[in-house]
Parts: structure tokens; C-alpha cells; sequence
């Protein structure tokens, strides 16, 4: 189907007899599998889209570790401080791997991050919601990061050989991050009802904004038809927000948890579950900057930035000291 089709920024995407030859070519390679590599010949609003995306998603890892570095001191044991402490490293690591990948199409990590703090990118709705009680852990590792599993592992077949490869390695460690926050909801889920509360309580707090992290629904999603046709996207924000409750909503019950929305329902003719829409009001406020989390984040995002520019300096200068040294010794 999107074979015939190419750029847009947003709308319907080009008709194959629109194309230049060198667009042809391009959508062809895309259509066959073939990867596009930095060197290669793309049209602007592909480098454009990915950029947005790839830096948005860095972004995300970035930002995503303050709501969960907020626990590491309050982890209930050494063990648990332990993994924490891991994880969120393993965030940071996500936020460069990306931030490289983003590199190769000529935008440099200072102008991603400027571009983030003057408000002009975005990171994930999810980060702007607090975290509040220890359960909040497990729900982050096993439904946040359950979420951008599924969202990743088809982009590890994505167009852009950078972004795919970088996806691989992050797949790998989500699966670790997940599997350890669904192990901190089992203790919970079985444990006192004071511990079990908890868990219901994140569940409830938490699974709305979760299901906002696929995006707007289709019919909404402005980038989704040109995205697809260019292989940035696999899958719309609908099919991938239906699978995810499909694979979580037995493990709630698995939990012994309550279900979040009293609208899920198992459909035998679409042999899916029905679920309710989150609150897209709610939803376009929050990427405004408008939730309950968004000055905190970039009151943090902005400290961070300023107070590490002596060692950024540092660095640049060791660089460029170090290259000045051996063109001299190889003059
Ligand atoms: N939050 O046309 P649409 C993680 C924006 S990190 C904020 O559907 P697209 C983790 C969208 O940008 C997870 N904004 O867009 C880290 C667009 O606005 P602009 C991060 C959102 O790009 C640490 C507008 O809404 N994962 O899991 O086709 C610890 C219209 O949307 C959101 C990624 O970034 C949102 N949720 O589809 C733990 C994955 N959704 O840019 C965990 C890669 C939409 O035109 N990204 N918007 O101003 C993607 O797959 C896609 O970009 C999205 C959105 C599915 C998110």
C-alpha cells in the first residue's frame, strides 16, 4: 500500500508519479529493506522526522530517569537499591546510543538538548507524572518499560540503520527492566494489604498516562501515514496500544489486581480486548507542558545542563589540546 506513496509533512503522503526520480529510488530501497545509511541521499523531511523522533526518544531515556533516580535512596534493600541504581545507568546509556544515532544526521547533542530546553522538542507525556510510593517502581519497570518494548522491537526493523541497530541493544536491556519491575509487583501484589494497596494503587495512577505513550490515536496522529510509508513507524499508535493492553491485562490478572478501567472486556469477534480511551484532553495538555511533572523536569533537565558545562568545556579543551599535540609531533 505505501509503496505508491512518499513525503508529506503530515498529510497524505506523495503518489509515486509525484516523485522525482531520486525520491523513487529512495522509496524503492525503503520498499525492498534495504537500510539507509548516514551517506546516502534522503529527502529533507525524512532526515527532518528523524531527527524529531530519534531526539525525542533520547530525550525520553534522559528525562526518564528522574522519576525513578527519585527512589534509589528509598529502595527498601540493598538488593533492590542495587538494581535500581543499574537501571537507571542503563537509561542514560539508552539516552547516547540515540543521541549518536541522532548525530549521524548532521544535528549535534548541544543543539538537541538546547532545542528540548527552549521548548521547541519533547520527550515521552509519561515522565510528567509523579512517582509516589515504592510500587510505582514496579510499575514503571514492568508497564513504562513494558510499553516501550513494544514499541522498540518493531524499530529494530526500522529504515534508518543507526536508529535500528541502536534499538537492538536497547531491546535487550528493557527486557532486564521489565522483568524486574513485574518481579517488584509480585512482591507486592502477594505481599501485606498495606504492600498490596500500593501496587493497586500504581496500577490505577498509572495506566492511563501509560496507554498516552503510543500517541494520539490514529485518526489524530499527524506524522503516522508518512512515517509508515517510510518504515520510521512499523506499526500505528493504535495497533500497538491495542497489543499492549492484550499482553497486560492477564498479568494484572495474574496479580491478583484489580483491572484499571472498567471498560476492559474480552471481545470473542475481534478476539482482542475493548478498552477505554485515555483522556486525550488530558493527553495534549501534558505535551504542552502543561502536567504535573513538566516544570519539575525541566527545572532538573536545565540544572543539569548548566551545572555540567565546566566539565563539557573541560573536555573540549583537553580535545582540542590533545589534537594540537599530535600535529606537532607530526610535523
Ligand atoms: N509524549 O503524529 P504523532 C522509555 C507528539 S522512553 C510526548 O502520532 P509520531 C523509558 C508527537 O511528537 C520511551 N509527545 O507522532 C525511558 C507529535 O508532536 P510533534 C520513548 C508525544 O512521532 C526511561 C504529536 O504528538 N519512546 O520508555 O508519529 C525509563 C502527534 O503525534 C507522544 C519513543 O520515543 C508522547 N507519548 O508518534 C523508562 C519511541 N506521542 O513532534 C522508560 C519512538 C505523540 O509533531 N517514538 N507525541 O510536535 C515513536 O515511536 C513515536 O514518536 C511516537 C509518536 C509513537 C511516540
Amino acid at each position: 500500500m505505501y509503496s505508491q506513496m512518499e513525503k508529506t509533512e503530515g498529510g497524505d503522503p506523495k503518489l509515486q508519479a509525484d516523485m522525482t526520480d531520486k525520491e523513487r529510488a529512495f522509496q524503492d530501497k525503503i520498499d525492498r529493506n534495504i537500510k539507509i545509511e548516514p551517506r546516502d541521499w534522503m529527502p529533507d523531511n525524512y532526515r527532518a522526522t528523524l531527527i524529531r523522533q530519534i531526539g525525542q526518544h533520547a530525550h525520553s531515556e534522559v528525562v526518564g530517569q528522574l522519576p525513578e533516580g527519585n527512589w534509589i535512596t528509598r529502595a527498601p534493600t540493598l538488593e533492590r537499591k542495587a538494581i535500581l541504581l543499574a537501571k537507571v545507568q542503563d537509561e542514560a546509556g539508552h539516552g547516547l546510543y540515540l543521541y549518536a544515532a541522532a548525530e549521524t544526521l548532521g544535528v549535534t547533542r548541544d543543539q538537541l538538548t538546547e532545542d528540548l530546553l527552549a521548548g521547541r522538542m519533547k520527550y515521552s507525556s509519561i515522565f510528567n507524572y509523579p512517582t509516589l510510593n515504592w510500587a510505582d517502581m514496579g510499575a514503571v519497570g514492568w508497564l513504562v518499560d513494558g510499553a516501550a518494548i513494544l514499541n522498540q522491537v518493531p524499530l529494530q526493523r526500522t529504515s534508518y540503520g543507526p536508529y535500528a541497530r541502536a534499538m537492538v541493544r536497547i531491546c535487550k536491556e528493557e527486557s532486564f527492566h521489565a522483568r524486574q519491575g513485574f518481579h517488584i509487583m509480585m512482591k507486592m501484589a502477594k505481599g501485606s494489604d498495606a504492600q498490596r494497596k500500593m501496587a493497586q494503587d500504581a496500577v490505577n495512577r498509572l495506566w492511563f498516562p501509560v496507554l498516552m505513550m503510543f500517541g494520539p490515536s490514529d485518526k489524530d496522529s499527524v506524522h503516522t501515514a508518512q512515517s509508515l510509508a517510510w518504515r520510521i513507524k512499523i506499526d500505528t499508535n493504535d495497533q500497538l496500544r491495542q497489543k499492549f493492553v492484550d499482553q497486560t491485562v492477564p498479568q494484572i490478572e495474574y496479580l491478583g489486581l484489580d483491572l484499571p478501567d472498567p471498560g476492559i472486556k474480552w471481545n470473542d469477534e475481534t478476539g482482542q480486548y475493548d478498552f477505554s480511551d485515555p483522556d486525550w484532553s488530558e493527553f495534549f495538555n501534558v505535551i504542552k507542558g502543561n502536567g504535573p511533572g513538566n516544570v519539575d523536569r525541566m527545572k532538573a533537565r536545565r540544572a543539569a545542563w548548566d551545572d555540567g558545562a565546566w566539565v563539557r568545556d573541560g573536555l573540549l579543551a583537553h580535545a582540542r589540546k590533545k589534537a594540537a599535540a599530535k600535529q606537532l609531533a607530526a610535523e
